[in-house]
């Protein structure tokens, strides 16, 4: 009986010793999993929970206190940096919020030129989502897939910052299957002292495989283009650095983005 019992004690020693082991290499793994390996790995926004509505009048009255992400000279610079003089020409912040119907996003920009219209040269605000936050470069076959190549829940969301015609102004989505406005989407402007905000909101029921919680990760990238009528666009990406070159332009590279978190954490009631 003793030695059993001894057998038994060696036993749980050995899988407490087990656990302990497995513990720290979970551990261990979860955190080389986790760590930053670079600023760009880094790329993490968050947007709260918002109970209370959201005026959509370019005020951002709203959004005091809600995470900022930054896009400015510090950023990575798309298109050709020859037009590009500095955040007096393009430099400002997004931010984000949620509820259970929709995903807003607003910022606020110095921009020392309103390029106004829905032409591809006018100002514009751009987000790229994976919504299942699964893209990698074996899903792909090409380097930088056409959107006919896109996973189904992948999609570019963009707006004009003053588009045509009169307030409030389309949300375009163009994904494998559909180019067009998300209906009941909006932009909102104002032209503000050397430069303009903007505030939209976009139905969850208008992009496709969005599943809003708390707590769920999405795959994002965030561009600004700045139309100045200078003869070329400057664009301000936020996370990774999709190539582009004056010939083939943009290579969306759909799986260097960073992340939005939806969180549980009330914003301005
Ligand atoms: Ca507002
Ligand atoms: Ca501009
Ligand atoms: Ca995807």
């Amino acid at each position: 009986m003793m030695a059993a019992c001894v057998c038994d004690d060696d036993r749980s020693r050995k899988m407490a010793r087990g656990a302990l082991v497995f513990g720290f290499v979970a551990y261990s793994l979860a955190y080389a999993m986790t760590a930053p390996a670079g600023a760009e790995d880094d790329a993490i926004a968050t947007a709260p929970h918002r109970t209370a509505a959201i005026v959509l009048d370019g005020g951002l009255d709203e959004w005091n206190g809600v995470p900022a992400v930054a896009l400015d000279s510090s950023s990575y610079l798309l298109s050709d940096p020859r037009h590009y003089e500095g955040n007096r020409d393009l430099g400002g912040a997004v931010q984000f919020v949620w509820d259970t119907t929709y995903l807003y996003a607003a910022g606020r920009f110095a921009d020392d030129r309103l390029q106004a219209g829905a032409a591809w040269t006018s100002d514009r605000v751009n987000l790229v989502f994976d919504f299942r936050n699964d893209n990698h470069p074996l899903s792909y076959e090409g380097r930088a897939p056409d959107a006919s190549n896109w996973q189904a829940d992948d999609s570019w969301v963009y707006a004009h910052i003053v588009g045509d015609g009169p307030p409030p102004h389309p949300v375009m989505r163009l994904a494998a299957d559909y180019h067009g406005p998300i209906e009941g989407a909006a932009l909102v402007s104002r032209v503000v002292q050397g430069g303009w905000t903007f505030e939209l909101r976009v139905p969850w029921s208008g992009l496709p495989e969005a599943r809003p919680f708390v707590g769920a990760v999405l795959g994002l990238q965030i561009f600004v283009s700045d139309g100045d009528a200078e003869g070329g666009l400057t664009e301000i990406m936020w996370s990774d650095r999709w190539s582009w070159s004056p010939d083939a332009g943009l290579a969306w590279e759909l799986w260097k983005m960073g992340k939005l978190v939806l969180t549980g954490v009330p914003a301005g009631g």
